[in-house]
C-alpha cells in the first residue's frame, strides 16, 4: 500500500502535537515581530525617500509611510539595529525549520478546502510560509553571497517583508490565544483530546514509537539556534571575538594590522579605483553649492579646520567594526565653502568609482549638519589606506556602512 503525504497515517512522528508547536510559535511571534521592526528601521536609515540614488523601490510610498529623517544619535543606532536584525535572522532559522516540521502534515491535508473561511485561511498559510521562506533566503544570501538572487535585494527583501509580516500577523492573532493555553495542557490530555475530538492533522493517529522527547527536540532546536548565534554574533565586535564568527561571511580582503587594520568591504582593486587617480597630485575634490563650484586638492583640505569622532563602520551584511577615530573635515565646513552657512541642506557624495551600486549616495541635511560627520582624511591616527577609501572617504553617525562613500571624487549640496 502506497502512501500519500496527505493521508492521515503518513506522518508518524509523536513529537508533533499543538504543544510542540505552540513553543516554537510563542518563540516566532517574538522574534518575527523585532525582526520585522528592526528591518522597517534599518530600510529608514538609507534615507530611501531622499533620492532615487540611495533606493528605487518603486512605489514604496505607500509602505514607506513610516519613514522618517533617520537621526544621527546615538552613533551607534544602526550597528545595534543591523545587528540585531541579521544575528536574530540567523539565530531564527532553526526555529522557523522546525515550526515548518511540526505543522508539514497540514500544509499537504485533503481536501484543500472544507469552506470559504478554510480556503482562506490556507491561502494566507501559503503567503505565510512562501513570505517566510523567502525573508529568510533573500536575506541570508545577502549577507553570505555577493547577492545572487535575480532582481535587487532591497525592493524584494522589503516588499517581501510587508506581505510576510501582513499574512504573520492575522496568523498570530488567530492562533496566538489557542497556543498560550496548549503550552499549559499535559501531553495525556492532548493526545486523549485529539483522540475524541479528531483535531488529529497535527497529532499523528498512529504514531510511531518515540525516539526523543519533546524537550529534547526543543532542546535540539535551540541548540541548533545558539551554535548558529555563537558563530555569527563575533562579527559585530573586533578583537579575537570576530575570530568566532565562523559563518560571517567576509573570509574576503584580509585588513592586515595597525591603524587602518579593520574591515573592508569592497577593496580599491575590486571597486576598479586607479591607484594613479588617487595620487595626491591628481586628485581634486570637487565641491558644488549655492555659490558655485571650489576644486581641493589633498593639501588644501588638510589645511582647512581638522576634526576627530569616534565611528563605527555597520553594514548592512551585519558586521560591524567599535569605534574607529576618524579625523577630516566636518562635511558642514565644506557646506560653508560653497555659500551654506549655518543650516547645510543635503548633499549628494559621489566616488571615483564607475560602476556599483554604491558608488555613490545622498545624505540628509541632519547627518551634513552633525560636527561628528567628516569627510575623513585619517583613521586611528594614519592616512586612509587604498581600501578604506583613500585619499577621503565620509564618515556619518549612526548611518549604515552604504552611506559612508569611500573614494569621494565630488560632493553637491543642496537640490537633490
Ligand atoms: N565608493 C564606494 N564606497 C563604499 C562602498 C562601495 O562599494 N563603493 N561600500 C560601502 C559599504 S556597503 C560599506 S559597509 C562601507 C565599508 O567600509 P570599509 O570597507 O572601509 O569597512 O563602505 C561603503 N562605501
Ligand atoms: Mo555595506
Amino acid at each position: 500500500m502506497t502512501r500519500s503525504p496527505s493521508s492521515p497515517g503518513f506522518w508518524r512522528s509523536p513529537l508533533r502535537g499543538p504543544w510542540f508547536t505552540s513553543v516554537l510559535g510563542v518563540v516566532l511571534l517574538a522574534g518575527i515581530t523585532l525582526l520585522f521592526v528592526t528591518g522597517l528601521l534599518s530600510y529608514a536609515a538609507y534615507n530611501p525617500d531622499l533620492s532615487p540614488v540611495n533606493d528605487k523601490t518603486p512605489d514604496k510610498g505607500v509602505l514607506g509611510f513610516y519613514l522618517f529623517a533617520w537621526p544621527t544619535d546615538p552613533h551607534w543606532l544602526y550597528r545595534l539595529d543591523q545587528g540585531v536584525h541579521v544575528t536574530l535572522g540567523i539565530t531564527l532559522i532553526p526555529v522557523l525549520l522546525a515550526k515548518l516540521w511540526s505543522v508539514v502534515p497540514k500544509l499537504f491535508a485533503l481536501p484543500p478546502a472544507r469552506s470559504l473561511a478554510h480556503a482562506l485561511e490556507r491561502v494566507s498559510l501559503l503567503l505565510l510560509v512562501g513570505g517566510g521562506l523567502f525573508e529568510f533566503v533573500t536575506g541570508v544570501l545577502n549577507i553570505q553571497l555577493d547577492y545572487v538572487f535575480p532582481g535587487s535585494f532591497y525592493p524584494l527583501h522589503f516588499y517581501g517583508a510587508w506581505v510576510f509580516f501582513a499574512a504573520f500577523a492575522a496568523h498570530a492573532v488567530l492562533k496566538t490565544p489557542a497556543a498560550l493555553r496548549n503550552l499549559r495542557r499535559p501531553r495525556e490530555e492532548e493526545v486523549k483530546e485529539v483522540k475524541e475530538v479528531e483535531e488529529g492533522d497535527l497529532v499523528s493517529p498512529r504514531p510511531d514509537p518515540p525516539t526523543v522527547s519533546r524537550r529534547g527536540a526543543l532542546w535540539f532546536t535551540g541548540g541548533g539556534s545558539l551554535l548558529l548565534l555563537a558563530t555569527t554574533a563575533g562579527q559585530n565586535f573586533d578583537g579575537p571575538l570576530r575570530r568566532t564568527a565562523l559563518l560571517a561571511p567576509h573570509g574576503g580582503a584580509d585588513p592586515g594590522s595597525g591603524p587602518n587594520g579593520f574591515q573592508i568591504n569592497k577593496t580599491a582593486a575590486y571597486a576598479g579605483i586607479d591607484p594613479a587617480e588617487t595620487d595626491d597630485d591628481a586628485w581634486r575634490l570637487v565641491v558644488t553649492g549655492r555659490t558655485g563650484t571650489v576644486r581641493l586638492s589633498r593639501a588644501q583640505l588638510a589645511r582647512l579646520p581638522l576634526h576627530s569622532a569616534a565611528l563605527p563602520i555597520a553594514c548592512v551584511e551585519g558586521w560591524s567594526t567599535g569605534d574607529q577615530w576618524w579625523r577630516g573635515v566636518r562635511l558642514r565646513d565644506l557646506a560653508a565653502l560653497v555659500g551654506h552657512d549655518g543650516d547645510p541642506p543635503d548633499v549628494f557624495v559621489e566616488s571615483l568609482q564607475r560602476h556599483g551600486a554604491f558608488r555613490r549616495a545622498a545624505l540628509r541635511a541632519n547627518q551634513v549638519a552633525d560636527p561628528r560627520s567628516l569627510l575623513a582624511l585619517y583613521v586611528n591616527g594614519e592616512k586612509l589606506s587604498p581600501d578604506h577609501g583613500r585619499p577621503a572617504r565620509i564618515i556619518v553617525p549612526a548611518a549604515p556602512g552604504v552611506l559612508n562613500t569611500k573614494w569621494v571624487a565630488r560632493l553637491t549640496f543642496g537640490d537633490l
